[in-house]
């Protein structure tokens, strides 16, 4: 039965149950009316997401968060952004579910069912950054096309899984071997089912590592179906469209992979820094690896009010791509000096790592906060925005906040 035939015969107790909550005058809604609550988008139940969300395209799904939604140390699902490249399988037959493993550098090609892959490997859980390649995309000048994310495509959940590298010494992987592809079953918009709307991959540095794994479990859950159910890649660090979704074919390459969005300009940056602007030619493009060091202060929220003479303990999260945070800052007077934060060790390689402030201000009147990580190998973030590219890519300018003290 469609949506909307369903909520036509629903009786207002089951309407009241689907929007979580009373309808306090539903005696007087008109017959067949259908909630505005109910109507797509599901404004409060938007795949289990806060609604404090911003919805930056409905075709296909793209959603993130606010920074101060990303206050909890591991992402839950509400607050963790949504980014598809084309429409969301509809139908799921967990039974029927395989991974194959095929290409020009497997041994043997092989398939395998989900309670295979769950029974004969190691399961691993590991808490993992992803970041969307685009983070911060709207800040770039000239524009770049796509999605305007803002802050909010990162995310750091607790993935539980088997590893990729497990899985495919299993099937034999052959010595010439130099990349893995993805392939997944979600659609393309156009619908075409010759047309993959996204099959990206890592190289074997990548895929050997211990971190790298094929996931079945979000936060100790069934991962949601937006996010990858029942069969994800996660490649910690990289940028996430590395990290297939539904993915049930996994291509081991003796090239460097040519999926759809493996090429052009599609999560690939100049390989030299270029003018903004600039024409870049195909061969001095580079495919995006570790993402750079990057931070978000999730408390306060921007445009917070503090009294006078009171501390503000501020806090939020760091992380580098395949590296580690080494130092974290703040500066309250634009980035003219700058102030130890304290910063933790990540749980594991690959996590976020959080950091905390206590803060006073000089006087009354209006200050931005603004945060500033160093990898492990000196690099700062930017104050200001980084590299111009084509797609406006890698945008790890610090994170500012507004606050008044009154
Ligand atoms: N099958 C499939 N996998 C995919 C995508 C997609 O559109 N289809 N989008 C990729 C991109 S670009 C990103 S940033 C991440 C987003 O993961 P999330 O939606 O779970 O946050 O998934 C990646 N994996
Ligand atoms: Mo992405």
């Amino acid at each position: 039965m469609s949506r909307r035939k369903f909520i036509k015969k629903a009786t207002l107790g089951t309407l009241a149950g689907l929007i979580g909550a009373d309808i306090v005058f539903g005696a007087s809604m008109p017959k067949n009316y259908f909630p505005i609550a109910l109507q797509e988008p599901d404004l409060f139940q938007l795949f289990g997401k806060s609604p404090e969300m911003t919805v930056l395209n409905t075709k296909p799904w793209n959603i993130e968060a606010k920074a101060h939604l990303l206050d909890d140390k591991i992402t839950p699902n509400k607050a963790m952004f949504l980014r598809n490249n084309g429409l969301l399988p509809e139908k799921i037959d967990l039974d029927k579910w395989t991974l194959t493993i095929d290409g020009e550098s497997v041994k043997e090609k092989k398939t395998y069912s989900l309670s295979e892959l769950k029974s004969k490997f190691k399961q691993y859980t590991y808490q993992l950054t992803l970041e969307c390649g685009g983070n911060g995309r709207s800040e770039f000048d000239p524009p770049a096309k796509g999605n305007q994310w803002t802050i909010g495509a990162v995310s750091c959940a607790n993935w539980t899984g088997v590893r990729l590298k497990d899985v495919l010494e299993d099937a034999g992987i052959k010595e010439d071997a130099v990349y893995i592809g993805y392939h997944a079953i979600d659609s393309h918009l156009s619908r075409d089912p010759n047309k993959e709307p996204i099959s990206r991959g890592a190289p074997m540095e990548k895929v050997v590592q211990d971190e790298t794994l094929l996931a079945f479990k979000m936060n100790n859950e069934a991962i949601p179906l937006a996010h990858g159910y029942p069969l994800r890649l996660i490649a910690g660090g990289w940028p996430a469209s590395v990290s297939g979704k539904w993915i049930n074919r996994i291509s081991i390459r003796n090239k460097v992979h040519d999926g759809t969005k493996m090429t052009g300009t599609a999560y690939r940056v100049p390989c030299k820094p270029v003018a903004p602007g600039e024409k870049v030619k195909d061969e001095d493009m580079c495919i995006i690896e570790s993402m750079p060091v990057k931070s978000l202060i999730t408390f306060p929220k921007t445009g917070a009010i503090i009294k006078e003479n009171k501390k503000l303990h501020i806090r939020g999260h760091a992380w580098a791509g395949e590296l580690e945070v080494a130092q974290m800052e703040y500066s309250i007077d634009f980035g003219a000096t700058w102030l130890e934060c304290v910063i933790d060790k990540p749980v594991n390689r690959l996590a976020w790592q959080h950091f905390s402030a206590s803060l006073s201000f000089p006087q009354k009147g209006y200050y931005e906060i603004w945060a500033r990580a160093t990898d492990s190998q000196g690099v700062k973030q930017p104050m200001v925005l980084p590299g111009w590219n084509p797609k406006g890519y890698l945008n790890n300018a610090c994170h500012r906040i507004a606050v008044k003290v009154i």
